[in-house]
């Protein structure tokens, strides 16, 4: 197939130059990889080889199975999306910060309750989703993600693939990065907040700076609690935690402090800070810290002088923090420096004990890599692989060698640039975070994707691109357009995840509803009975394909409607839902879950509800008329 017959006429390669036209058809999965550095061994016959090796690696057949789980934030769209890997097939949309339709996540009064006062906001901004870890390796517990736009962490249960429990995060705006504890276990979820704001920010004292900080967070991963806050310098972007539970980084662009794009790029170092969980765990325990407003959360300082922190300057607004997956460093990624800086963790003890020179000791490498350096995932071989954002490609490198060459010696630890379509922010390898890393696929998250696809509008989908790392060169094999707009995803093999096929009836998920029942005398099971409270008018029916229990029942003008359904089906896949009919009113209830939602009737006359989820033959026959009468 000419794969340029395909390309929109109009458009080209950001260079200007078409590589895919200058290079033809079989450019489109690689030749042009072996115009990277270091591959000059490679033969046409052997990238042959090694392109159709990678794409039968790739296939997944109709009723296959993936080999991992990919969780793909959903950027500002507020949601998590699961896809299974190497097909790329989306499996599952989870609702977190937005409303969501079908499931009537953000309508629901289960969903409600989770996202608590933060249920006044309807959208979201998450960006890095994190899987929890026992001793360093993924155990498929949780899921965590944060929200920059409201401020906010959120848990996913992985067992049945919904969030429940979402934290604001007090005294801070956006948080961005976000990683977990690795050893012994994920006890922490560490996130930092990006903005710098006055502090107490309540329009008291606005305009001197000297009162404007920002704070590293850490949350109780079992009770969703803020354990504690540390004050930092400059602000924080991105971080990542070690493998021995002492220690985290994170990366700081705007150790300026500046409120205007000019003055965040001042300095031509910024730095990395170290925190240090073991001293900040001391000193709240010590009652070193303070509180904020109304606040109970301890927050302790650790701005520079501190016994707290290290502050490791690194060139110019670095961006992503990646934790090697030996435990041996930290990668900062340069962003304005074509570099990223290698941190040797086993240097961090001397560093905050004082024995060190200078905070740069700890530099093992900074190797050059080409423009605009974003973010570094790992293959567990001792490859690192960075996204160039600028020059739209992935460098892959060798950490050894790049160590070895910043010590002198004459080496080229450059392996390859493979181009990707186009401008990548992060990229994930599989099982990349966590000991396991086994260096079969990596995902390239491009921000743009031009020409790559059919075009639907002026808004441009990104670019998923899946690339097989298996082999001594990147191979692309598969490009995925995503709606706005995943920053990050992380992929974990598929016996790391434990789903639910069904509910079990005493899930903590609804039991709301159930204490709720008990107290009205109800059966969830069996009974199909309304209960008139007042003006509050509770509503307990079942379904069963394809009928509801009660197919009719009468309010009055004004009442407040509560409609619990109780799907008494045990038939794996057969979820209902409940759409009352000109009321905004919807919701999934699969096979035994109780959904409940609440509404006024507002309305006198007759309303229609009816099953959303095609569930039998007669999917269309399950309905029911709620009759208002009028006031
Ligand atoms: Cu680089 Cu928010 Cu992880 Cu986007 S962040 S790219
Ligand atoms: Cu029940 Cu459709
Ligand atoms: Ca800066």
């Amino acid at each position: 197939m000419k794969k340029e017959d395909n390309a929109h006429p109009d458009q080209e390669a950001p260079s200007g130059l078409s590589r895919r036209k200058f290079l033809g058809a079989t450019a489109v999965t690689g030749v042009t990889a072996m115009t990277g550095l270091g591959s000059s061994v490679m033969t046409p016959e052997s990238w042959a080889a090694a392109v159709k090796s990678a794409q039968q690696n790739a296939m997944v057949e109709p009723g296959e199975l993936d080999e991992y789980y990919g969780f793909w934030s959903g950027g500002h769209s507020g949601e998590v999306r699961v896809l299974g890997i190497p097909s790329m097939r989306e499996l599952m949309r989870i609702p977190v910060f937005n409303v969501d339709s079908a499931s009537g996540w953000g309508l629901t009064n289960e969903s409600k309750q989770i996202l608590g006062d933060s249920s006044k906001y309807s959208n979201g901004d998450c960006h890095h989703p994190h899987v929890t870890m026992t001793d360093g390796k993924y155990d498929g517990k949780y899921l965590f993600i944060n929200d920059k736009a409201n401020t906010r962490v959120a848990r996913i249960r992985l067992d049945i693939m919904k969030c429940d429990r979402i934290t604001t995060i007090p005294n801070v705006q956006a948080i961005h990065g976000l990683r977990l504890q690795k050893v012994p276990r994920t006890k922490y979820v560490f996130c930092n907040a990006e903005f710098v704001i006055p502090q107490p920010n309540d329009g008291t004292d606005m305009e001197k700076l000297d009162n404007h900080y920002t704070m590293f967070n850490a949350v109780d991963a079992d009770t969703m609690e803020v354990a504690w806050q540390v004050i930092v310098d400059g602000n924080l972007d991105n971080t990542d935690a070690d493998y021995s539970g002492k220690y985290v980084a994170s990366t700081c662009y705007n150790s300026e402090k500046g409120l205007l794009l000019a003055d965040t790029m001042r300095n031509e170092r910024d730095w990395v800070v170290v925190f240090n969980v073991p001293r900040i765990e001391a000193a709240v325990k010590a009652g070193k810290f303070k509180t904020i407003g109304d606040s109970k959360v301890p927050v302790v300082d650790g701005r520079h002088g501190s016994e707290l922190t290290r502050y490791i300057p690194v060139p110019k607004n670095p961006h992503g923090l990646n934790t090697s997956p030996d435990g041996k460093y930290f990668v900062a990624n340069g962003k304005l420096s074509p570099t990223v800086s290698i941190i040797a963790i086993d240097k961090l003890d001397d560093l905050f004990d004082g024995k060190l020179k200078s905070e740069r000791d700890v530099i093992a490498a900074e190797p050059e890599l080409g423009l605009g350096p974003l973010h570094t995932t790992f293959d567990g071989r001792g490859f690192a692989y960075t996204t160039l954002f600028i020059d739209s490609q992935i460098a892959k490198w060798n950490i050894a060698e790049a160590i070895r060459a910043y010590n002198g010696e004459k080496i080229n630890y450059i392996k390859q640039k493979l181009d990707v379509q186009y401008q990548p922010g992060h990229n994930h390898a599989s099982l990349a975070e966590s000991r396991d890393a086994d260096g079969k696929w990596l995902v390239a998250l491009c921000k743009f994707s031009k020409d790559r696809f059919l075009p639907a509008g002026p808004l441009h989908p990104e670019n998923d691109q899946l690339i097989d790392i298996s082999g001594d060169e990147m191979v692309l094999v598969h490009d995925g357009p995503t709606y706005a707009e995943p920053h990050d995803c992380i992929l974990v093999r598929r016996d790391q995840i434990r789903p639910s096929k069904i509910w079990q009836r005493d899930d903590p998920f609804f039991a709301s509803a159930v204490a709720q029942a008990k107290q009205d005398g109800v059966n969830l099971d069996a009974d199909n009975k309304i209960i008139r409270d007042g003006n509050k008018v509770r509503v307990y029916m079942t379904s069963v394909a394809p009928t509801y229990g009660i197919t009719e029942f009468r309010v009055k003008q004004g009442d407040e409607v509560t409609v619990y359904v109780t799907n008494q089906d045990m038939v794996e896949d057969v979820s209902h839902g409940f759409c009352m009919v000109n009321h905004g009113v919807s919701m999934e209830i699969s096979p035994q879950q109780t959904s409940s939602v609440t509404f006024v009737a507002d309305k006198p006359g007759v309303h229609w509800y009816y099953c959303n989820w095609f569930c039998h033959a007669l999917h269309m026959e399950m309905r029911g008329r709620m009759i208002v009468e009028k006031a």
